[in-house]
């Protein structure tokens, strides 16, 4: 597997600012890549929100697997976590999800302030995540409103605004962050596969070709059927799909870098299927003991 990191100085410069916005906010909203919902948490968040409640939002699900989806919304809920699978952009029920399992959420001290007589104020909620995972369009779908800039590339909001997005719920959007050092490759590869690393700095061909193999491990036959190839090695695919879509170079040479970012754009948009490139870790343990 390639080697990828990608840690700017505004990253380590929005980290920075989120820490001391913490103490100004109730509750996390952490927004992950439900195709992977692994892949895509950051750890420095863990250490950062310091047992604040959190909701954790699934975006992106009309390009995940179904099945895979449900078992890792419940894999990732908890006592102080609630996870809920949304396609962001389409759902028409995304605000009153959102704002309904925020209150939910924080009901506990509501009740108490209610007790105490006090009217309790809207619920203050920090959007965070890594970058292009959907943050921005999360918070225009609440508010109803495009507030927050939002593009198909990581990297787009730069600095940290609220957001009056309801009168329940005020929301804090913030700059996708990635953090110094990935665990494994594999990490790395997925980020890099789904659009959360800047492209530029990426071999693109290396990462296809990882993915590839995920995606064959995972989803037998799928790419051989969809390239019309045999059952071949990620170096092997990527030529079938130059000679399915006509990418030669001048001497006649299959173009494989141009097939790479085909398959990646491909991958990207959900064109190869409703795709979910990690399992829950209780699923991957029952594989390994059969
Ligand atoms: N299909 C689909 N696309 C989505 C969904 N949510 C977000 N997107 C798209 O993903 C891209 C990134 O969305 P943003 O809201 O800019 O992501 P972000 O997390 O704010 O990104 P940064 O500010 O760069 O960290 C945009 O092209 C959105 O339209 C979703 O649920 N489904
Ligand atoms: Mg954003």
């Amino acid at each position: 597997m390639v080697k990828v990191q990608w840690y700017p100085g505004h990253m380590e410069k929005a980290r920075r600012e989120m820490t001391e916005k913490l103490k100004a906010v109730d509750m996390i909203i952490e927004v992950r890549d439900a195709r992977i919902p692994a892949a895509s948490t950051n750890p420095m968040l863990n250490q950062m929100a310091q047992g604040k409640p959190r909701l954790i939002i699934l975006s992106k699900t009309d390009m995940a697997d179904p099945v895979m989806t449900e078992k890792w919304e419940k894999a990732l809920r908890s006592d102080t976590c609630e996870c809920m699978a949304l396609d962001v952009l389409n759902d028409p029920r995304c605000k009153k999800k959102i704002v309904a399992a925020s209150l939910q959420l924080m009901e506990e001290r509501r009740q108490k302030q209610r007790a105490r007589g006090i009217k309790p104020r809207a619920v203050r909620a920090m959007a965070a995540g890594i970058p292009n995972v959907g943050k921005s369009t999360m918070i225009n779908r609440v508010a109803g409103r495009k507030s927050a800039k939002t593009e198909d590339r990581p990297g787009v909001t730069r600095s940290l605004t609220w957001i009056h997005a309801d009168p329940d719920l005020e929301l804090l959007d913030t700059p996708g962050v990635l953090w110094p050092k990935f665990d494994d490759e594999k990490t790395g590869s997925l980020l890099a596969a789904l659009g959360s690393i800047n492209d530029n700095i990426l071999d693109r061909k290396m990462i296809a070709m990882d993915t590839i193999r995920i995606v064959q491990e995972l989803y037998p036959g799928l790419l051989e059927g969809i390239y019309e190839s045999g059952e071949v090695n990620p170096n092997g695919m990527l030529k079938a799909i130059c000679s399915r879509r006509g990418l030669v170079l001048a001497g006649g040479e299959a173009d494989t870098k141009r097939a790479a970012d085909l398959f990646l754009h491909e991958l990207r948009k959900g064109r190869l299927g409703k795709l979910t490139l990690e399992k829950p870790d209780d699923e991957t343990e029952e594989n390994m003991s059969e």
